[in-house]
């Protein structure tokens, strides 16, 4: 056997008598793989010409099935026609509306109080759109697009299972159309195509709050993204009717990005520039829709022991912020402004551009505390840094300062000196 192997399957060594008997068989061996392989070849590519000609009798008849059995080319779609006749009752309850109330806003940091009614009522809310020169930082202005005369917009505070009316005027003054999709519509556009008004008009609109949570509205005129770029956002919270947790103080904070004809803090009245929003790099990236909007004297308050809660919206128009509070845990967060505190001891939370979320902490040390995208470079070179001043008798339990300072000296530095 091992002489068979020899001669027909090793390599011939130069005194191997065998040696010509070795190349015949390889030759053949190679002939008959090649042989092989064509015929499996054929095989396979009429197998291919088949299928392709049953598909297409199948395919012909498929013309003839009932729609809902049909399986279509995905190119073609394979979406099942839905009718009318189809509807059947929604799942949840419509409370009946009691009353009628015009809602409190508030501009940020602020935030109107917590609802205290027990009823659903008809809540009414008056928006107007401007675009006006506002400053961004010192000395720089920019012409902002704004819901009520600021960037970011009003925070409205509606309750879970409201019919809210909503109205929006587009001042005269104004140089294009405008409108409003709010994130807690369930409708068309989120209210878009109803609130769509040329400058000197004013559109309402009605919408049950039916979903709790906190939500971002914009403007979604074409080219949404120069609207929202220019600073067309805000947030409402639709409140759950049992309410949040009781909390000593709440504050409005939203981010946003701006894309300008200058460089950071470059002085004078900046224009929008689109290629930079396209690329998605920004010359500002802001709270409140300022540099230090939420600094020195804009800076947000508390005591220790209190308890504070931040809703959280990001206005993009392109990036999502990292939100971290410099020294602070977050104790609850609602991610993505839903309803649940769905996560506790959070460092940093990601609010993507149109979304929201809601953090609560108690604090425990006095100091300022540094808001920040931790993105890092956009809050110490693009202005995407506020501050909360916690007042209070210090705990060196929780947090001691510094308790020495003193000089460095490794012994090998020193002595090779
Ligand atoms: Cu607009």
């Amino acid at each position: 056997m091992r002489r068979l192997l020899s001669n027909y399957f090793l390599p011939p060594t130069p005194d191997d008598p065998m040696k010509k008997t070795y190349r015949f068989t390889s030759l053949l061996a190679v002939l008959l793989l090649i042989a092989a392989s064509a015929i499996l070849f054929t095989r396979c590519a009429s197998d291919d010409v088949s299928a392709t000609e049953a598909k297409a009798s199948e395919s012909s008849e498929m013309t003839e099935t009932p729609a809902e059995y049909t399986v279509r080319p995905r190119i073609r779609g394979s979406v099942t026609p839905a009718s009318a006749k189809d509807a059947k009752p929604n799942s949840f309850e419509l409370p009946p509306i009691e009353g009628e109330e015009v809602a409190t806003i508030t501009y940020a940091p602020e935030v109107p109080p917590p609802i205290t009614r027990t009823h659903a009522s008809r809540v009414k809310v008056e928006m107007k759109v401007t675009e006006t020169i506002k400053e961004r930082a010192d000395g720089v202005n920019y012409t902002f697009w704004t819901f009520g005369d600021e960037v970011p917009g009003p925070f409205v505070r509606v309750r879970e299972g409201d019919l809210v009316e909503f109205t929006l005027h587009n001042h005269p003054s104004s140089k294009v159309p405008h409108n409003i999709d709010l994130h807690s519509v369930t409708g068309p556009g989120g209210g878009a195509e109803a609130t769509l008004i040329a400058p000197g008009k004013s559109a309402t609109f009605e919408f049950r709050a039916l979903s709790p949570g906190l939500y971002v509205y914009h403007c979604a005129t074409a080219p949404v993204g120069l609207h929202v770029a220019n600073g067309m956002y805000g947030l409402i919270l639709v409140e759950p009717k049992e309410g949040l947790p009781a909390v000593d103080r709440e504050y409005y904070v939203m981010q946003s990005e701006f894309y300008t004809d200058g460089d950071f803090m470059e002085k004078g009245l900046r224009t929008f520039n689109q290629e930079k929003a396209l690329q998605e790099i920004p010359d500002y990236v802001v709270f409140n829709g300022a540099v230090n909007a939420l600094n020195g004297d804009n800076a947000l308050q508390a005591a220790v022991g209190e308890t504070v809660r931040l809703f959280l919206g990001n206005g993009g128009p392109n990036l999502t912020s990292s939100f971290h509070v410099i020294g602070e845990i977050f104790d609850r967060v609602y991610t993505e402004g839903g309803i649940e505190a769905n996560q506790r001891n959070v460092q940093t939370t990601a609010i993507p551009a149109g979304g929201s979320a809601m953090v609560e902490f108690e604090v425990a040390v006095p100091g300022a505390y540094k808001l920040v995208d931790h993105a890092i470079f956009r809050a110490f070179n693009k202005g995407a840094v506020g501050t909360l001043n916690v007042v209070g008798p210090e705990n060196k339990e929780v947090f001691s300062g510094r308790t020495s300072l003193e000089d460095y000296r490794p012994a090998e530095e020193l002595s090779s000196n």
